[in-house]
């Protein structure tokens, strides 16, 4: 059973004018593809291949190796996974208790922010920023690249995609109006607090 390109959570022109149909018509239709498509043609044959995608990145994880692999499976479940963190008229705070964990984490949600904002914006190069839960504590993190936080024991809760292909398009080398655009008006609260449940 090859994977398959999941379909968006919405349509394309649901996000507008915040995220661009064209955006998506490029980061999901083409670069996610590659990433799903690479994934088959590299476990095509292999003991890998007939496993979820999660006990693919978790056996491919820091074997050097298994680079090509690792890279591909992390990338389709993360992007997979940002979809999911927007909606339309999505953004602003947290409510219930998601938003007290956030207010006791980091001592408010304009804290929250600044960190996540920071975290985002901060990552050299390509990459991501999550907001996670470890051992029972909330964290901002950024991974480098393909890297996904399951492999060091951290649960995602909500993720941005820094990559300049996740908002070349729409907001040009403006990382940081993407990153404060996605706060205000994307984000999916809804989906993250179901993560929060079923991580704690
Ligand atoms: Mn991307």
């Amino acid at each position: 059973m090859a994977f398959e390109l999941p379909s968006l959570p919405y349509p394309d022109t649901a996000l507008e004018p915040n995220y661009s149909a064209k955006t998506f018509s490029f980061h999901h239709g083409k670069h996610h593809k590659a990433y799903v498509d690479n994934l088959n043609k590299l476990i095509a044959g292999s003991e890998l291949e007939g496993k979820t995608l999660e006990q693919i990145i978790l056996a491919t994880a820091n074997d050097p190796s298994k680079i090509g692999v690792f890279n591909n499976a992390a990338q389709v479940w993360n992007h997979t996974f940002f979809w999911n963190c927007m909606k339309p008229a999505g953004g602003g705070k947290p409510s219930g208790a998601l938003a007290s964990a956030i207010d006791a984490a980091f001592g408010g949600y304009d804290k929250f922010v600044e960190q996540f904002k920071a975290a985002a914006v901060g990552r050299f190069g390509s990459g991501w920023a999550w907001l996670v839960l470890e051992n029972g504590a909330l964290k901002i993190v950024s991974t480098p690249n393909g890297e996904t936080p399951m492999t060091k024991g951290q649960k995602a809760l909500l993720t941005v995609d820094v990559w300049e292909h996740a908002y070349y398009l729409d907001y040009q080398n403006r990382r940081p109006d993407f990153v404060q655009t996605f706060l205000d008006h994307l984000v999916n609260w809804d989906f993250v607090a179901q993560n929060f449940e079923k991580a704690k």
